[in-house]
């Protein structure tokens, strides 16, 4: 099991072992069939030749290996569904963290050919308007900076900043076509298609600095779509949030402010 996971990206986030965990035990099942299927075609060659058998059977094998074989790997992959696959997905996919919760940071993330941006509530915890109409080569994601909800949020292209050990709740988009998010070291990829808005969330445990890899073929420029993730401590985040909300005002007197 050791020597598949050294072959996959750092783990990142708090899921990614259990995702992992799950791929090797997939991988070592289509191993055993693979290589059992492969040797029994061979043996069938040399059984059934032609020279021993002049007159074919037309009943086919009727042993209890076979059918004990099948109803074995029927019965593992009931297992790895049961037991795996449906908790799993009921605590990665369907277990949201609240919106409302101070601990969870929630971020906007839109897609566009060929750029990620990235859109923060800001100290309000609203998220400002954006229109279509507004989008600019300056303003990617169209930001109505006179929406009183929007004056305090951090816009940022193709760089994505979150604290580490944080629930991370992203409302994901697109403004053209199909692009697919794809955190590979967090175990995160979820595609964002137009018109929708779908929650993608994980905990990110590790600091660093990571690859946003868009994982749907988008277009010509769909192999420049790449954007990075940093993970940073706590006090190192804050500053960065801080440091973006006072450029946001620059005439305001310095005032703290919650990430
Ligand atoms: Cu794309």
């Amino acid at each position: 099991m050791q020597t598949f996971l050294a072959m996959f990206p750092k783990q990142a986030s708090t899921h990614a072992a259990e995702v992992d965990q799950m791929t090797v035990l997939v991988h070592w099942l289509m191993l055993v069939l693979f290589v059992g299927w492969g040797l029994f075609f061979i043996f069938v060659l040399f059984r059934f030749r032609r020279g021993a058998n002049p007159k074919a059977s037309y009943t086919g094998a009727k042993g209890k290996i076979s059918k004990g074989l099948e109803v074995a790997v029927a019965l593992i992959e009931v297992l790895l569904l049961v037991f795996y696959a449906i908790p799993a997905w009921a605590k990665r996919v369907k277990a949201f963290p609240s919106e409302s919760d101070a601990g969870v940071v929630v971020v906007r993330v839109v897609a566009h050919q060929f750029a990620w941006e990235m859109q923060y509530p800001g100290p309000d915890g609203k998220f400002g308007r954006t229109d279509p109409k507004l989008v600019t080569a300056e303003n990617n994601i169209g930001i109505d900076r006179t929406d009183p909800n929007a004056k305090d949020d951090i816009v940022t292209t193709n760089q994505l900043m979150l604290p580490v050990d944080r629930p991370v709740l992203v409302h994901l988009s697109s403004q053209d076509v199909i692009h697919s998010f794809g955190l590979y070291e967090m175990r995160v990829k979820q595609d964002a298609i137009p018109g929708m808005s779908i929650p993608v969330w994980f905990i990110p445990n590790r600091v660093g600095e990571y690859e946003i890899a868009c994982s749907q073929l988008c277009g010509l420029g769909h192999f420049r779509m790449r954007g990075f993730i940093t993970i940073q401590s706590a006090a190192d985040y804050k500053k960065w949030y801080d440091d973006q909300e006072k450029e946001l005002q620059p005439a305001a007197v310095a005032t703290p402010t919650a990430p």
